[in-house]
């Protein structure tokens, strides 16, 4: 019942595109899982994989994806804790040495000989893919596979920047690319969290009014704003500015704005990962305003866990577009132009 050939997308050179076509069914490792993709997630990263946007190469050719949801199909003779029909998912983070120092302390993704998904490893964008049992996301069984998808890199993601920005309930955190992927799972995940959340986008009313819906306290435009900071800081009830800032956009110049809005003794954390970007901060103020600037890297198998337990309570509703896999080039171009309200997820099926 499991074919020896199936569907994938696959980048043949760096700069893309995505072509879709037939390619043979792997078999897994002794420590690994074959996994039937229903459903994917497309990030923004698998965009900056496929045009080669970073300081470290991708394996060619390339099946891209991180975010797959589907069902346990074959496994490793050592794979004990997982059943041929589980469903289960595909996160950036494939697999770790699970020996390293970084591993032993559950900084999993600091592996130096971590495996990811869609980069160094071919991912979702496929009918069957493998990835290493140890890490594979459990994911409940009354999730709906094609709702559960972006929460396996955008929901991990920010449920982690959330973590490590430190910020307590009933504090303000600002998101920067709120109407995107991660932004759209950020407002949901500040909002279980007892968050108010400034959520900061722009480009058009569907974006201002999707943030709104998903509980934004409020909404700044930076593309129509005549002064960001202070919009950003007028928007806390003290005008003191959010105690958080997380920086999902897939542009450099919010990275060196957003000091300048944080409160003082707040964090500025950075997940978006804009090609060639540099941070830059005034020392004087990041000195005498003791503010933190830290990046934060997808999440560990507990925050996995965690972020998933958020979403199966029914607290994480992001609007998503289901398109077939066929599709992909299509969601890339949407992507660049940035016109993406929340996640497009494809179906392996067509
Ligand atoms: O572990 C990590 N650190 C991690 C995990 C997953 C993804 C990092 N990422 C990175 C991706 O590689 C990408 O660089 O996070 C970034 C955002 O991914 P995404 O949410 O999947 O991208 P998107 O859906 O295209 O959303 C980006 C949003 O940013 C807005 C855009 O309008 C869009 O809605 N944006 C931009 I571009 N410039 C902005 C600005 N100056 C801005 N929003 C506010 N201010
Ligand atoms: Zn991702
Ligand atoms: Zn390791």
């Amino acid at each position: 019942e499991i074919p020896t050939e199936q569907w994938a997308q696959v980048v043949e050179k760096s700069g893309g595109p995505a072509i879709y076509k037939k390619i043979p069914v792997q078999q897994p490792g002794p420590d690994e899982v074959l996994i039937n993709v229903k459903f994917s997630g497309v990030c923004h990263t698998d965009l900056h994989a496929m045009m080669g946007d970073w300081p470290l190469d991708t394996k060619l050719p390339l099946v891209g994806g991180h975010e797959g949801a589907g069902l346990v199909v074959a496994k490793g003779s050592l794979v004990k804790d997982i059943e041929l029909g589980d469903p289960v998912g595909i996160k950036w983070l494939n697999g770790s040495c699970l020996a390293c120092s970084f591993c032993q302390q559950a900084d999993e993704p600091l592996c130096p000989h971590a495996l990811l998904s869609g980069y160094t490893v071919d991912g979702s964008f496929q009918q069957y893919a493998i990835a290493k049992a140890a890490h594979v996301a459990r994911i409940p069984a009354s999730c709906s596979l094609e709702e559960v998808a972006p929460v396996l890199c955008a929901g991990i993601t920010v449920y982690k920047g959330l973590k490590e920005s430190n910020v307590r309930p009933g504090q303000w955190v600002a998101i920067v690319g709120a109407g995107g992927g991660l932004g759209s799972m950020a407002i949901q995940y500040a909002k279980a969290m007892g968050l108010h959340a400034i959520a900061i986008d722009g480009g058009s009313a569907e974006k201002a009014e999707s943030c709104k819906k998903l509980g934004a306290a409020a909404y700044v435009d930076f593309t129509t704003s005549s002064d960001l900071v202070t919009d950003v800081k007028a928007a806390t009830p003290d005008g003191l500015g959010p105690h958080a800032v997380l920086l999902l956009a897939v542009q450099e110049k919010p990275f060196q704005q957003a000091t300048e809005y944080v409160r003082s003794r707040g964090s500025v954390v950075c997940i978006g990962l804009p090609a060639k970007a540099y941070l830059k901060a005034p020392v004087f103020d990041t000195v005498v305003r003791m503010i933190t600037i830290k990046g934060s890297y997808v999440g560990n198998r507990q925050d996995t866990a965690e972020a998933l337990d958020f979403f199966s309570r029914g607290l994480i509703k992001v609007p998503f577009k289901t398109v077939g896999l066929s599709e992909l080039q299509n969601v890339y171009e949407m992507m660049r132009e940035g016109k993406i309200v929340g996640r497009y997820v494809v179906d392996t099926s067509r």
